[in-house]
């Protein structure tokens, strides 16, 4: 477990800093929304303090690496760095902007837990002074801004802190601006995409509008601070019922005998029909999580979106029994699982369907497991004394009687049915088909 955020000592920043240039931007929580914000920052020439909880993430950002895979983000970094923009710590200093960027997980029974965006207000609290401007950037409940500013007011009764419903007011500037960014492409979504940021008054919308306009390509549209919070759990929540649309989709052609992707490939050939893909089910630390906070906020309203969450985990135990009943077919025969990471191309394997029905396999089949996973470059901890080995895309093919995609990585595309002749195929992600 990570100390909390150092509080004592903003001070000591202060001295490893040329006194010409003050820290103008602090980002707490240097994982993959604040690393690549502050080094976007840092290169559009902010001078800007990274701040983590974590001494090897500070050590490593420091000394220009990148503790995370994201694409161009190791260069962005040492760039930021070697510059002398950006620089990491464990103490929160005084700037002119801060931006919480750090996880808001889900509890054990579903409910959002923003003790981390709550920690981090507490660390921010004493360094904050008159003028400067708090963004709120992780994906929370609606009402945790105002929680934010509920937390400095407390600590800091010498400022006044904005109040929703007024046009202006307080001391400091008080903002929520959700991050919108995919995973794999956040350096380029970071400045290309639009921003919603909600002002818990117009007049701290603007303050914080001249931050991302600073760096942002796209749109910086200004709402309020619960709007802006809604509107980024909506975003993921109208993926997940679309995902889940596409998966029970899937479940019904298999009963009815009729093959998901030419249907889909068809239907959306309708000018007003664009079906998703269906797949093992929805993975990563967002889309499967973020509609949770709507429906802990609104349980007895939330209905679609919950029975989507529950269609989405169902696609994968239904995968999971379907691998099994090919196994069952071919007694003895080996399978080759191709892909564990949550999405392709990605070696993030946070929350991954696929991953998850690797291991639940491996717990009664391990010996009769294969897995391919270019990015991994060894099986997690659970595989260990189940049997179940790591393998190249070759091996696998050479060794197994089934092939079951569960990623649709780049490196599997050549793939063929020519390829797979004679053995027993699972595609969940229609690869061999688009
Ligand atoms: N998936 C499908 N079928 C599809 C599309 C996706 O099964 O047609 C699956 C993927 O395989 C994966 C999961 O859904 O398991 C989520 O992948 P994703 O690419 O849809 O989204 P994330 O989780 O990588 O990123 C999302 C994005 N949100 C939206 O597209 C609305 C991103 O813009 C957000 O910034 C990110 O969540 C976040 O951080 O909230």
């Amino acid at each position: 477990m990570n100390a909390p955020f150092d509080t004592s000592s903003a001070a000591k920043l202060a001295g490893a800093r040329d006194a010409d240039h003050p820290v103008q931007v602090a980002v707490i929580g240097l994982g993959y929304i604040g690393l690549p914000t502050a080094a976007v920052l840092a290169s559009y020439g902010w001078e800007v303090c990274g701040v983590d909880v974590s001494e090897s993430v500070v050590e490593t950002v420091n000394a220009g690496g990148v503790h995370i895979k994201e694409r161009d983000l190791d260069r962005l970094v040492s760039d930021a760095i070697e510059s002398g923009r950006l620089k990491a710590s464990t103490s929160v200093p005084t700037a002119q902007f801060y931006i919480i960027a750090v996880p808001t997980p889900l509890t054990h029974d579903n409910r959002p837990d923003i003790s981390l965006v709550e920690s981090a207000a507490r660390a921010i609290a004493p360094a904050v002074s008159k003028g400067a401007c708090v963004i709120l950037e992780s994906t929370s409940p609606v009402g945790t801004t105002e929680r934010v500013g509920h937390i400095i007011a407390e600590q800091r009764p010498d400022l006044t802190v904005p109040v929703l419903g007024e046009q202006s007011g307080g001391d400091i500037g008080l903002a929520y601006c959700p991050e919108r960014v995919l995973p794999g492409k956040i350096v380029h979504e970071l400045v290309k995409n639009d921003r919603v940021i909600g002002g818990i008054t117009p007049e701290c919308a603007a303050r914080a509008k001249g931050l991302y306009t600073s760096f942002v390509e796209g749109d910086c549209l200004t709402t309020t601070a619960r709007a802006a919070e809604a509107v980024k759990l909506v975003e993921n929540s109208f993926r997940d019922v679309n995902i889940a649309f596409a998966n029970e989709l899937s479940v019904i052609a298999d009963d009815l005998g009729v093959d998901v992707w030419d249907v889909i490939k068809l239907a959306n050939r309708h000018p007003r029909v664009n079906i998703l893909q269906p797949g093992p089910g929805v993975g990563g630390h967002c889309i499967a999580v973020d509609p949770w906070f709507l429906i802990s906020s609104s349980p007895d309203v939330a209905r679609l979106i919950r029975t989507a969450r529950e269609v989405n985990d169902f696609k994968a135990t239904y995968t999971e029994r379907r691998i099994r009943a090919l196994l069952d077919a071919a007694p003895g025969g080996k399978v080759a699982l191709l892909g564990l990471a949550f999405k392709p191309d990605i070696d993030d394997f946070r929350e991954s369907p696929a991953l998850e029905i690797a291991l639940k396999l491996a717990r009664t089949r391990g010996q009769r497991l294969i897995l391919v996973e270019p990015f991994a470059k060894k099986l997690p901890d659970g595989f260990a004394g189940t049997g179940a080995r790591l393998a190249s895309l070759d091996e696998g093919l050479e060794q197994a009687e089934i092939v079951v995609v569960l990623v649709d990585h780049t490196a599997f595309k050549h793939l063929t049915p020519e390829a797979l002749k004679g053995k027993l195929v699972f595609d969940t992600r229609g690869m061999m088909k688009r």
